[in-house]
């Protein structure tokens, strides 16, 4: 199976978690955009859900597939998240971020009574880090938030270059208008800490680390899908 087959057989194994009724946080990132094809079938052949996109990627898509969809105002609270991972380690902390949209797949997966990760096995890994750490920072006074980030992480022994996130010669902007910043510390092995230290930056406006979010990870390999639960 090429690397686009596992995460369709990710996806689909998803999709038997799905019923009609339910309210889902629908995320970004090919895997969820797999997930969004199979749903988008499901859905013309008559289940009913309504679903949060978590990126305007994400929304053109459903819009495209026919899958309904609702606003985080109107539908404040979600049955279940399906969504793609960077990274996932054994306890299903995520790295998450690397398609920039971070804020929104955070507020939606925490409104959501469950979320389920789907992923490729070459997401798996024993410790987070190998995946550079996106930030997503305010505009302002970025140069200081850099340093600051620096700063925080050398208090953890964590070092390495923090590199503003750039596209078409532009730095990337986010669905929220902020930019990012992707930290290459290497290892995390204290994720909590790094993820408190963060949020003492006043400048960062969310990580990518997602700690105690995800409930269940679908992960595919050539071997199979092998499930994980929290
Ligand atoms: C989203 O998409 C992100 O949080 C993550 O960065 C990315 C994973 O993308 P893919 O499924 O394309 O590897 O879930």
């Amino acid at each position: 199976m090429d690397a686009r087959q596992l995460k369709v057989e990710a996806a689909r194994a998803a999709l038997a978690y799905v019923g009609s009724g339910m309210r889902l946080g629908i995320g970004t990132g090919t895997t969820a955009e797999e997930f969004v094809r199979l749903l988008a079938e499901k859905v013309a052949t008559g289940l009913d859900v309504v679903g949060v996109p978590t990126s305007e990627r994400t929304a053109a898509l459903c819009r495209e597939l026919g899958v309904p969809l609702s606003t985080l105002e109107d539908t404040p609270e979600l049955d279940l998240t399906v969504d793609g991972a960077d990274e996932v380690d054994p306890d299903l902390t995520l790295i998450k971020g690397g398609g920039g949209a971070l804020l929104r797949e955070k507020i939606v997966a925490a409104a959501s009574e469950r979320m389920i990760v789907i992923a490729d096995k070459s997401k798996l890994v024993e410790t987070l880090g190998r995946f550079p750490l996106p930030i997503e920072v305010n505009k302002f006074g970025l140069r200081a938030t850099e340093i600051a980030i620096g700063a925080a992480a050398a208090t953890l022994g964590l070092s390495g270059p923090v590199t503003l996130r750039m596209t078409g010669g532009q730095p990337f902007v986010t669905d929220g208008g902020h930019f990012i910043l992707d930290a290459s510390f290497g290892r995390i092995p204290d994720t909590r800490a790094l993820s408190n230290a963060l949020f003492a930056i006043p400048g960062v406006v969310e990580h990518g680390l997602f700690i105690g979010l995800a409930s269940t990870a679908i992960i595919a390999g050539g071997d199979g899908i092998e499930t994980v639960h929290a």
